[in-house]
């Protein structure tokens, strides 16, 4: 083969492996946005993995995002599997607010959340709280539906879809990408030695 025909051959090589790259990150970076849409668990009150001595009149989420206000679902369970969420979810713009029935025996409270992001996504994750004394229907002290002092959360469990899902794939494709040019160079390599 002739020295024109391997600077061809290498000159289209490389064209096609920066084409390759070009086009990975252009379209692997087009869910970008919507993926920085979804919202997250931000701060709750009660206190996420907190400690209470008296049960709360309500429960109160803020999420990084706005939610919708069709899709919510909170659910509040203590340690025997009663429910304590009473009447539907409250939203106003990221913050969520579920009114609580008397809470029950002392111990942990399970909370499971559903809402939908502004983008259309739901998240599904939940939290816990735990009640330190027997709430009202267990014979303890009246709840508590003081102004609510909402505590961050460092982190939630079971949450869904706030992974940037293009992220291994974007690995992934490089790697593709290197080895496509790896052969293409070794086989350009072999035919000089021809
Ligand atoms: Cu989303």
């Amino acid at each position: 083969m002739s020295d024109g025909m391997d600077r061809f051959i290498g000159v289209v090589a490389w064209l096609v492996g920066v084409a390759a790259v070009v086009l990975t990150v252009f379209f692997l970076a087009l869910p970008a946005a919507p993926v920085a849409a979804h919202t997250a668990l931000e701060a709750s009150s009660p206190k996420a993995g907190g400690k209470i001595g008296v049960a709360p009149a309500q429960l109160v989420l803020k999420f990084t995002e706005p939610i919708m206000n069709t899709g919510s679902r909170v659910e509040v369970q203590d340690p025997d599997g009663r429910t304590y969420q009473a009447g539907p979810a409250r939203i106003a713009g990221d913050q969520l607010t579920q009114s609580l029935a008397p809470l029950g025996p002392a111990g942990q409270y399970q909370v499971r959340i559903r809402v939908v992001a502004a983008d259309g996504h739901p998240l599904i994750t939940g939290m816990r709280f735990t009640l330190t004394k027997p709430g009202p229907a267990a014979g303890g002290a009246k709840a508590d539906d003081r102004p609510i002092a909402l505590a961050p959360v460092y982190s939630t469990s079971g949450s869904v879809n706030n992974a940037p899902t293009w992220a291994p794939w974007l690995g992934g494709a490089f790697a593709v990408v290197l080895m496509s040019g790896a052969v293409l160079f070794g086989r350009r390599a072999t035919r000089g030695l021809d």
